[in-house]
């Protein structure tokens, strides 16, 4: 792998980075590959990543039709928690955590990974029982997680309304100490460095068209560069993951939302912190450039354009000066949207599908960007062996047959 020197940055600052080396290549497709992964999103990244590094197998193309790191995991609000419900989503997410918190070094990528904190506000007595309840659930699972009253949330964060006559009052909160951000579109370019560095053809602007199946078995795509054939193939697309399943004769039970977020003009350092509220329906963090990063519940209507309605924005910022009335006076700069997944029990889906030969990782909804590595890690196993490890297990596409549903719309923490 490149490494950078000081000497080398100043020579590519003085000639307009025309020199700059590219930090992946940029190869035209092979007829055939060991693995393909469909979606060069972080979860597909990250995934042909780990098959090159601990599975052996770099005959492996990630494509992706439009540029990586453009869809969900360049429009989230980055944060990362594992303080999950139900054992299964806690040991997954908590797998993830783990990961985040070497992975800048593993990728020698500064994905600025900030372990800074996520509260998760309680306004009602039936909110401080579910917080309660996760919290006791978290420290059974080995998670750390601790209840914090009224008073503990307004020392850590000053600038927060805790005043008992707001319309939603905050009656304490759960704070996860190692839950924190990250730079999402650096964890994209990382895991790209590095699996390209392994040998792992990464082809953007190559669209999958169709995927073939011939008695059961996958056996390649066509792509807007052509037909490609493969041994195996992974399907990391997020809010396209529907789509992608008709075209193999599949239907997944996944329905597409937009889910919007915003950013504030920067303004000086004032919350050290991430805070979440479920009840009011508004997160918010702020950048290292000063921006205040917000984020709002899903729009309730289906579709699959990126951008959401005027209504949520509305009901979001509400939710935020509600909580920081000092906020009410600052402006505005950007709204973007993203296409994102839902499984009916706010899981995702990590499994081998009835076609011999493909996979679906999706589902990931409104909270997938703090699975990231532990998605692909767990995906890659999945692919490499061709039967998920004892982590994603529990998410495969026969919970939905058996009823053995994982029900994390509490943690989820964000409106659906
Ligand atoms: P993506 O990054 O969407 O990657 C899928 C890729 O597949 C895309 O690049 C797309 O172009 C490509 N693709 C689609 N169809 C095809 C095709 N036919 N051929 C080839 N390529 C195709 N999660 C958190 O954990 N914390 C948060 O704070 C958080 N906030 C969020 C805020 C917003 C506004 C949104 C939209 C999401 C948020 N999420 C959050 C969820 C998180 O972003 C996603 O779950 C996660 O990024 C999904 O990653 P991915 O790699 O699966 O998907
Ligand atoms: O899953 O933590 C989360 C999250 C926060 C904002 C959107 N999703």
């Amino acid at each position: 792998m490149k490494r950078y020197s000081a000497l080398g940055l100043l020579r590519n600052a003085l000639d307009y980075n025309r020199n700059w080396p590219a930090a992946w290549r940029s190869p035209e497709p092979k007829k055939s590959y060991d693995a393909i992964i469909v979606g060069g999103g972080g979860h597909g990244l990250a995934t042909a990543y780990y098959l090159a590094r601990d599975h052996g197998l770099r005959n492996v193309a990630v494509l992706e039709k439009g540029w990586i790191g453009g869809g969900n995991t360049g429009r989230n609000t980055s944060i990362v928690r594992s303080n999950y419900l139900w054992t299964e989503a806690s040991l997954l997410y908590e797998k993830s955590l783990q990961l985040w918190e070497g992975l800048s070094r593993d990728l020698n990528y500064n994905v600025m990974f900030s372990q800074r904190g996520v509260y998760n506000l309680g306004h009602s007595l039936q909110d401080m029982r579910d917080i309660e309840r996760r919290v006791n659930a978290n420290r059974l699972n080995g998670i750390d997680a601790e209840v914090l009253g009224p008073a503990e949330v307004k020392r850590a964060i000053p600038c927060i309304n805790t005043s008992p006559g707001a319309r939603y009052p905050i009656l304490g909160a759960s704070l996860q100490r190692r839950g924190g951000v990250a730079r999402h579109d650096a964890v994209a370019w990382g895991f790209a460095r590095a699996a390209d560095a392994l040998g792992v053809d990464i082809i953007e602007q190559c669209e999958v068209t169709g995927i073939e199946v011939r008695a059961g078995r996958a056996v390649g795509v066509a792509t807007t560069r052509g037909a490609i054939a493969a041994d195996r193939i992974g399907v990391v697309v997020a809010g396209n993951a529907g789509v992608l399943a008709g075209m193999a004769g599949l239907r997944l039970p996944i329905e597409s939302h937009p889910l919007q977020a915003f950013v504030s003009e920067p303004i000086r350092p004032v919350l050290d912190t991430v805070v979440m509220s479920g009840a009011v329906h508004g997160y918010i963090s702020q950048s290292d450039k000063g921006e205040l990063v917000i984020g709002a519940g899903i729009d309730a209507y289906n579709g699959y354009g990126q951008r959401g309605s005027f209504p949520v924005i509305e009901h979001a910022m509400q939710a935020i000066i509600e909580l920081f009335p000092a906020f009410s006076r600052v402006r505005m700069l950007r709204l973007w949207g993203g296409i994102v997944d839902i499984c009916p029990d706010a899981c995702p889906i990590v499994s081998k599908t009835p076609v011999q030969g493909l996979y679906f990782n999706c589902g990931w909804g409104t909270g997938g960007f703090k699975a990231t590595p532990g998605s692909g890690w767990v995906f890659a196993h999945t692919l490499a062996h061709d039967r998920p490890h004892d982590l994603n297990a529990p998410f495969s596409l026969d919970r939905f047959a058996s009823g053995a549903l994982i029900d994390e719309h509490g943690a989820a923490a964000v409106a659906h």
